[in-house]
């Protein structure tokens, strides 16, 4: 199917579902639609409560970005893993988020290694844990694709020609309180994940993925999305976020120089330490002296040929 400019095509619904009965082939196909869909009852007011007090100090405490990507009236707080355990296990460790993410994001490659064709599997890892207060105020941030970082450049496609494993990340949006256009949510462009690169986002395409307390928003990283302007006098426009991206590439933030390795080795299991980074993509990336990074921690690990 041929298209002038992406800008033209008509725009896909953007599905919603509740956490206690949606599948992981629904949302799947929703993200292969439209880029983006909505998780109803993602986290409970205790967890976003408990959230909140692991957070709200840091989030005071942040000073107004120095640029313009963040309006001035936005604070955030990153380094996640370790300022809150519970954000980690309840958000990061979503079994939603994690499921669609193996399916989206791992990886399969045959290589010969002498007369051997050695199989490899790189599972995904956690990209970045950010929390956003956007106060009253705050003008848009621009429409931007977060796979930038990855420097990823697409053409344009139908949804029927998506190939799993073409995105890099998937993005993980829960509100703390309610987002709302007018308090901020974020908004974002169905089906521009099979736009082509050279096709610049449009504001009056955008939809808001506005949120209860408590629900989520998954996106890939190759929508065109953004916070949005605050025009309230009063409201917080807080989410809780993370992405997940492919084992085999750099993480958006560094999870190494950004929390203490003993404090993540004090609070966490092996394999929310692999999922933190922790971990070797097979084959051969990521190994510390002999081989396994949680070996560096201490951790048992059995070493040996890391296909
Ligand atoms: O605050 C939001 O809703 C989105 C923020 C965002 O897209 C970003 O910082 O890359
Ligand atoms: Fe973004």
């Amino acid at each position: 199917m041929a298209f002038n400019d992406d800008r033209d095509r008509p725009l896909p619904e953007v599905k919603s579902f509740d956490s206690a009965t949606v599948t992981n082939e629904d949302i799947v196909a929703a993200l292969i639609k439209a880029g983006g869909c909505v998780i109803k009852n993602v986290l409970t007011p205790d967890v976003l409560a408990e959230i909140e007090k692991d957070t709200r100090e840091h989030i005071t405490a942040d000073k107004p970005w120095d640029g313009t990507f963040f309006p001035i009236q936005t604070r955030r707080v990153n380094g996640l893993a370790s300022k809150s355990k519970i954000f980690m296990e309840k958000l990061v460790n979503n079994k939603i988020l994690q499921d669609c993410s193996e399916t989206m994001l791992s990886s399969t490659v045959q290589n010969w290694v002498g007369d051997v064709f050695e199989t490899s599997t790189s599972h995904p890892q956690l990209h970045n844990t950010i929390v956003f207060s956007i106060g009253p105020g705050a003008a848009p941030q621009p429409l931007h694709r977060d796979d930038m970082v990855h420097h990823r450049i697409l053409q344009r496609k139908d949804s029927l020609d998506y190939t799993m494993g073409q995105d890099s990340a998937i993005g993980f949006f829960v509100g703390g309180k309610k987002t709302s256009k007018a308090n901020g949510a974020t908004r974002f462009i169905p089906g521009s994940h099979l736009w082509d690169h050279a096709t610049p986002p449009s504001e009056e395409l955008a939809v808001y993925a506005e949120l209860e307390a408590g629900d989520g928003f998954i996106m890939l990283a190759s929508c065109y999305h953004g916070g949005s302007a605050n025009t309230t006098e009063d409201q917080e426009r807080l989410v809780y976020s993370c992405f997940m991206t492919k084992g085999y590439l750099r993480q958006e933030e560094n999870q190494y120089l950004n929390n203490k390795p003993e404090v993540l080795n004090q609070f966490y299991s092996d394999e929310m330490l692999k999922l933190i980074g922790y971990n070797l993509s097979a084959p051969f990336l990521g190994w510390v002296k002999e081989g396994h990074p949680l070996a560096a921690l201490g951790r048992e690990q059995p070493l040996g040929d890391m296909y």
